[in-house]
């Protein structure tokens, strides 16, 4: 080795090493803080369940549950407020919506989740989408403090379990009703915490039930804090459990973790959740979380192996195709973008708001420079023209880029008229030459807060 590579390059290369942060995944929810997610895939689409960390908390501040969905794993659409403190006539505070999930069984769709202090509540909806009803009108469980994220599994058999609790790991057999449970709650033995005993487990929290090939799984945050993620198997869905490792390690960048994991398109998956986004504007810790996802490999032996710390965004499956309506809270990353929503009701008598009529939710705090990205968009053999539905405010414009954010721009939507508040409008523009698949910037240009965006769709050549 020469001299200059010696004593100058080594060097410089070592404490650049020392001081870059690790390889970071982006979280896939941009426009609002998310946590706790519950993953489901209901035919082609997967539907994941979050808590919602509202944007000024300091601690934990929680009041409702969000759906957002996904046939392509990259870009998420936003569906808004699922579920909602609210919804519980028995739960007489504005704080405690933590981690949920949701179980589809007999055409309908169930919803757990746990209020610290009150219990584990259920909801019921006729699809996945909501609306979501307490059917109950008290809690499915009230058992100990422990009584926190709930998971549900249903075994080949049409067997059910709820499991919850943080820092013991509790279980019960759900009815077919899903509403109901029979026989004893039980503290699993294993995983039990007894003061002055080791903890080879180190169970904290957030369980996660899954069966494949034959073994049953149980995942969960572990260690604390910072938390990782641990896993156990075993041959029945009650334990014994045998602990196996860690999926992921806990990380200083981050307190918490919560796994979800499904199968989607013949592709493990899990879901956790970092603090990422909020890491990027200050450098105080405060419960705003970010929820992530990963790939996971099993080896041949059914054990899994391990990740580093939310380091890699994975990859499309599927195109988006641009010739459909597609909303514009759909997206694979934004900056400085928001999501609202504009709810109709059917009023009778003006100070009765009867029926909620429909629900729109639309891009909303858009400003100079703010994008978002939408990728794998297949153009095929090009496009004519572009609609755009947009709103009022102060007007500005779209500049719609390929490929990158300064990417050659495909078309631009001049919204010129400064129209009143929440009158929606659709224009439409031409589009240049474009052909196959590519990723799609849309970038906002203007002064003040400039519109409303609620869809955008391509014509076909
Ligand atoms: O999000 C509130 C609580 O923090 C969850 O219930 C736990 O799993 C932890 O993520």
């Amino acid at each position: 080795m020469n001299k200059f590579l010696l004593e100058i390059l080594v060097p410089i290369v070592m404490v650049s090493l020392s001081v870059w942060p690790a390889k970071a995944q982006r979280p896939i929810i941009q426009t609002k803080f998310t946590a706790d997610p519950a993953p489901i895939v209901i035919n082609d689409t997967v539907f994941l369940y979050t808590s919602h960390d509202e944007d000024d908390a300091f601690g934990f501040k929680m009041q409702n549950w969000l759906l957002y969905t996904s046939t392509d794993m990259v870009n998420w659409r936003d569906h808004g407020v699922v579920a909602s403190l609210k919804d519980f006539k028995w739960v007489n505070t504005d704080n405690g919506a933590w981690a949920p999930q949701v179980a589809q069984r007999n055409n309908k769709y169930y919803m757990y989740v746990p209020m610290p202090g009150f219990g584990i509540g259920v909801l019921v909806a006729d699809n996945p989408y909501g609306p979501f009803k307490d059917v109950l009108g008290k809690p499915l469980i009230k058992n100990s403090s422990d009584d926190i994220d709930p998971t549900v599994f249903i075994d080949d058999d049409g067997q059910a379990y709820l499991y919850w609790g943080n820092p013991n790991l509790y279980y019960v057999k759900l009815n077919n009703d899903m509403v109901s449970y029979s026989g004893a709650i039980i503290k699993d033995p294993q995983l039990a915490k007894v003061k002055g005993q080791p903890d080879p487990y180190h169970y904290q929290e957030g369980p996660w039930v899954w069966k494949r090939n034959g073994r049953y799984y149980l995942s969960y945050a572990s260690t604390c804090c910072p938390e990782g993620i641990g896993y156990a198997m075993s041959s029945s869905p009650t334990g014994p459990w045998e602990y196996k490792g860690m999926i992921m390690d806990g990380d200083k960048r981050s307190s918490g973790n919560h796994p979800g994991i499904i199968d989607y398109k013949g592709q493990p998956y899990v879901f956790g959740f970092n603090y990422a986004i909020l890491k990027q504007n200050m450098s105080k810790h405060y419960e705003r979380r970010s929820v992530c996802v990963e790939k996971l490999t099993y080896n041949p032996d059914g054990t899994i192996q391990k990740l580093p710390f939310w380091s890699k965004n994975v990859d499309q499956v599927g195109t988006l195709n641009p010739f459909l309506r597609t909303e514009a809270e759909t997206m694979a990353y934004s900056e400085g973008l928001k999501t609202d929503v504009q709810v109709e009701w059917e009023r009778h008598i003006p100070w009765d708001k009867g029926r909620k009529v429909s629900e729109k939710i639309f891009l909303s705090s858009i400003n100079n420079g703010d994008f978002l990205q939408v990728k794998g968009v297949d153009f095929a053999q090009g496009a004519t023209s572009l609609d755009v539905s947009v709103a009022g405010l102060n007007g500005g414009s779209i500049e719609f880029h390929v490929d990158r954010i300064d990417g050659p721009t495909i078309a631009k939507v001049d919204v010129l008229d400064k129209a009143e508040g929440d009158v929606w409008k659709t224009i439409s523009v031409p589009v240049k030459k474009i052909k196959g698949v590519h990723d799609l910037y849309i970038v906002f240009k203007g002064e003040k807060e400039l519109f409303y965006f609620d869809w955008w769709k391509f014509h076909a050549k």
